[in-house]
């Protein structure tokens, strides 16, 4: 649906064309045209002035997703100029999966953890967790190749607080399980499976470090609680018995692909979910095999991400550390870096505050955080107080409408790049320029061209689009891309990786352990991290443990706010990307889901306006009273705009109104973790 509206993507009447400047208060869109000259030397003289007033790491830089597929026009771009220019403060955090990047890193030692989707149909039970990608896509054509599991008789089980469009589709069977519970479950599997001696402990023996220590955390040598189905089942809402079953069935049906999205991490203590899940796959020797999963983050070792092209240089403000385990022994915080929950916080509080530099000036690409950040109100807040604000975008966007200076984007029909599917798969895209820039709009890559020498800067680019794109082949031999061609892969559009099997995770590992060991520091996939004991921290323990989430249903603010919220991603947005698409809103309306028990206990019927809040923000949406969500949870989907009316009541369904700013020990984005109430307004 996104793809068939993208020409009225490009065209709407509403898209940014030339540069502007504030009139109005900041966040009013108040804005009038300027040239680009003017606009440009304005940005680079604030550039300089703030450098020189508070230091480069007073400049926050801000680039997301927005091109995210791409691998010239990136946020890199823009590092790299002010990389040149002297540096510039960071934000870190993945929102898509910090916690399995954390959780990848502890137990495999590498990101690289995915199958092609092609090898589901070698698979004979699929259990997606939290995964819903009939709808939420990530790696094209998943939807194909699980109805293509599916008719080769592999059995479906989908757990998920929702009755999604995937369980609907593809599923034998639905678990709703509390949000944020997760990790209890899958031990209290990993107890079934260790009191029946399912495990698979050939496996266990040969590859693993540490099971002994898991083992007595579930039986509860350690702290006299046996993690059993019934325990689970008082947190999570999962009656003993299908935990038991599961376990059961997963234990003893081999292959089995064990598929762990992101939603369950983007919660409190997120990063356990992963790794629990990475040790239950472990414990059933699912790893390195056909129709088996690792259950990482996605990222085959055939055809992995590709890019940025552009090389971002060093920045001085922040300690260098690329290394996993520089990076494990120091997990929190980076040093001279923001963590993307907490940009509003920064700004506000800056030094004061513990944050490494006072922020004046924040520049944004490639991004919408007030919309997409959690805590809107309180960004709405850090927006205002600001020095400067520059953003480059296509739309007036709730961040937009913060900006001094705005300069307008053209899309990528309007230039040439390359794109890789996200997060692995087997091919490239050739992406060709198509059209010329609408109105005065340029590219990211072009305005940093121009702003460079406004800086004082050299050599920021001597190379042209192509040039750069070029440089494919210097990354291909790593990534074994099979780019032979260029000029073949450019009149073709797309380039198709062939393999007689589909590209699996570690299959060097199992084979051949002696000669390839696990990236990890004892060469074993770690079920018990040293490094992570060395920490010393209760709540980044060695071995994955259930911690009760804050803001989920043992905190006392229940009493106040009895509703679990999380925010999925939408079929009709890329999330806050198409909002504004009348083609794409009329197709479904922004709504909140809530059991029928829930509802009728408020005197809410199907369809009414109702205000969902917490001491955070409040909205105003209509309401969807369904037996396709648990009891106790609500569904706000991400991404809506904000639009906030006189009395700073959200009206457009933004879910980051209400979502609490604080991450996780492991650096999850928490998402998933807030507690909110509904009432008829
Ligand atoms: N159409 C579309 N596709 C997208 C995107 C988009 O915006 N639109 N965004 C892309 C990006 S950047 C990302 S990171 C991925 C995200 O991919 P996911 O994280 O997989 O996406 P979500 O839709 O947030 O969540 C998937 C399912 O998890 C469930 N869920 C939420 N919380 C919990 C929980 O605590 N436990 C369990 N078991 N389930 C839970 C939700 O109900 C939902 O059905 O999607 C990508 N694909
Ligand atoms: N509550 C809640 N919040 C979430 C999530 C959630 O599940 N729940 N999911 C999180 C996740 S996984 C992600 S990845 C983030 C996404 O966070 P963002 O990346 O901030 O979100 P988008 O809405 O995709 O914003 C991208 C913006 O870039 C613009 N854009 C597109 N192409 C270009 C370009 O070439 N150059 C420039 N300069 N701009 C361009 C688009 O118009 C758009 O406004 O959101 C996170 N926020
Ligand atoms: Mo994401």
């Amino acid at each position: 649906m996104r793809g068939r509206a993208y020409r009225q993507r490009v065209y709407a009447p509403d898209r940014l064309k030339y540069p502007m400047r504030r009139v109005g208060a900041r966040g009013q869109a108040k804005f009038e045209q300027i040239s680009w000259n003017d606009a440009l030397d304005i940005v680079a003289t604030q550039l300089k002035k703030v450098k020189d007033r508070y230091g480069s790491a007073s400049i926050l830089y801000i680039g997301y997703s927005g091109n995210n597929t791409c691998i010239l026009h990136t946020p890199a771009v823009v590092m790299r100029l002010l990389n040149m220019f002297g540096g510039f403060t960071r934000i870190w955090g993945v929102a898509s999966c910090e916690g399995g990047v954390f959780a990848c890193r502890a137990t495999y030692g590498t990101l690289t953890t995915g199958h092609w989707r092609n090898d589901l149909s070698n698979s004979k039970l699929i259990i997606m967790w939290g995964w819903n990608p009939a709808e939420t896509v990530w790696v094209p054509n998943t939807s194909f190749y699980l109805a293509q599991a599916k008719e080769a008789g592999a059995k479906i089980v989908c757990v998920d607080p929702r009755y999604t469009n995937s369980t609907a589709t593809f599923a034998h069977q639905w678990i709703p399980i509390r949000p944020g519970t997760d990790t209890a479950m899958l031990v209290a599997m990993a107890h079934v499976i260790i009191e029946e001696n399912l495990q698979d402990q050939n496996f266990l023996d040969r590859y693993t470090l540490g099971f002994d220590k898991f083992k007595d955390y579930v039986l509860g040598v350690d702290d006299g609680v046996p993690k059993t189905p019934d325990w689970a089942e008082t947190i999570t809402g999962v009656l003993a018995d299908t935990i038991e079953k599961l376990a059961r069935e997963y234990a003893t049906t081999k292959p089995a692909a064990l598929i762990a999205s992101y939603a369950p991490g983007r919660t409190a203590y997120g990063e356990q979910y992963h790794r629990a899940v990475q040790v239950l796959t472990a414990i059933t020797g699912n790893i390195g095999l056909h129709g088996g999963n690792p259950a990482g983050i996605g990222r085959a070792p055939v055809g992995k991400q590709l890019g940025p092209v552009m090389p971002i240089g060093i920045n001085p403000n922040e300690a260098k550390y690329t290394y996993i385990r520089e990076r494990l022994k120091r997990p929190i915080p980076r040093s001279g870096t923001v963590h993307i929950s907490k940009v509003w916080d920064a700004i506000l509080n800056g030094k004061d505050g513990g944050y490494p530099s006072d922020i004046e000036l924040l520049y944004v690409t490639h991004g919408n955080p007030l919309n997409q950040f959690p805590n809107t109100n309180k960004g709405v807040k850090a927006l205002e107080r600001l020095e400067f604000v520059v953003v480059h975008e296509q739309f007036m966007t709730a961040t937009a409408k913060y900006a001094d200076i705005l300069l307008p984007i053209n899309t990528h029909l309007a230039r040439t790049d390359i794109g890789r599917p996200w997060t692995s798969g087997p091919y490239y895209i050739f992406n060709n320029k198509a059209i010329d820039s609408l109105g005065e709009s340029k590219s990211d890559f072009e305005i940093c061209c121009e702003l460079a020498p406004r800086l004082g800067i050299e050599n920021y680019s001597n190379k042209t689009e192509e040039e750069w794109l070029k440089e494919i082949f210097n990354m291909s031999k790593d990534l074994s891309t099979d780019i032979q061609d260029y000029d073949e892969f450019r009149r073709k559009g797309v380039h198709k990786i062939k393999r007689s099997e589909p590209a699996i995770a570690f299959t060097r590992e199992i084979k051949d352990p002696k000669k390839y060991p696990f990236p990890t520091p004892s060469g074993k996939i770690e079920i018990y991290s040293e490094q992570l004991s060395n920490l010393h921290k209760p709540q980044i323990p060695p071995i994955p443990k259930y911690i009760p989430p804050w803001e989920g249903i043992d905190d006392p603010l229940t009493r106040k706010y009895p509703l679990q919220l999380i925010t999925p991603h939408i079929g009709r947005r890329a999330h806050s990307i198409y909002d504004n698409i009348p083609l794409l809103r009329n197709l479904k309306p922004q709504t909140v889901w809530i059991n029928s028990k829930d509802a009728s206990l408020r005197g809410i019927q199907n369809g009414d306006l109702v205000k969902v809040f917490n001491d955070r923000g409040e909205m105003v949406i209509p309401v969807n009273v369904t037996e396709r969500i648990m009891p106790g949870v609500v569904s706000i989907p991400q991404g809506a705009w904000y639009r906030p009316d006189e009395d700073g009541v959200d009206r457009g369904g933004c879910a980051n109104v209400l979502t609490k700013d604080r991450f996780s020990p492991g650096g999850a984005f928490c998402s998933n973790s807030s507690l909110v109430e509904v009432k008829r307004v």
